[in-house]
């Protein structure tokens, strides 16, 4: 009798444990960026199928706004975070644009396969080479091994 009590109070616990934690069964990965005039850094991510993926943005320049765009946004839910504005450029590219010196974090779980674009949508700074790429390979696949 004693030690069933132990075994359901050791469950409950367990079970109080659990809840609020990140589910192992889900990778985060979190990718830090920095924006300046005119580049991402870095300016490719490597995703998984499956994978939440933080976007730690940071302007690091003084005097122009930056931000970032991508037609893969529009097939994620995304969760944005931080001292940025959220808007739609022209193509239908959800964005979002920081101020200088201003942080924000961008998340949402990588779905699909494939190599997406992504801009700064401000003024032309993708014209002046502020571009970069994201690529989704099949979740666990590791190009490098
Ligand atoms: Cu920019």
């Amino acid at each position: 009798m004693r030690i069933r009590g132990i075994l359901v109070l050791a469950l409950a616990v367990g079970l109080l444990l659990g809840q609020g934690t990140v589910s192992p069964a889900q990778p985060v990965q979190v990718i830090k960026v920095s924006l300046v005039s005119f580049k991402f850094t870095p300016n490719l991510f490597t995703l998984h199928d499956g994978e939440r993926v933080v976007l730690q943005l940071q302007n690091d320049d003084e005097k122009r706004a930056h931000g970032i765009a991508s037609p893969y946004f529009s097939t994620v839910g995304l969760t944005v975070r931080g001292d940025a504005k959220q808007d739609v450029t022209r193509d239908g590219w959800k964005s979002v644009v920081l101020e200088p010196g201003r942080k924000a974090e961008v998340e949402f779980v990588a779905q699909g396969r494939g190599q997406w674009p992504f801009i700064c949508p401000v003024f032309n700074h993708a014209s002046q080479g502020q571009t970069g790429a994201l690529v989704v390979w099949p979740a666990g696949y590791n190009p490098k091994s």
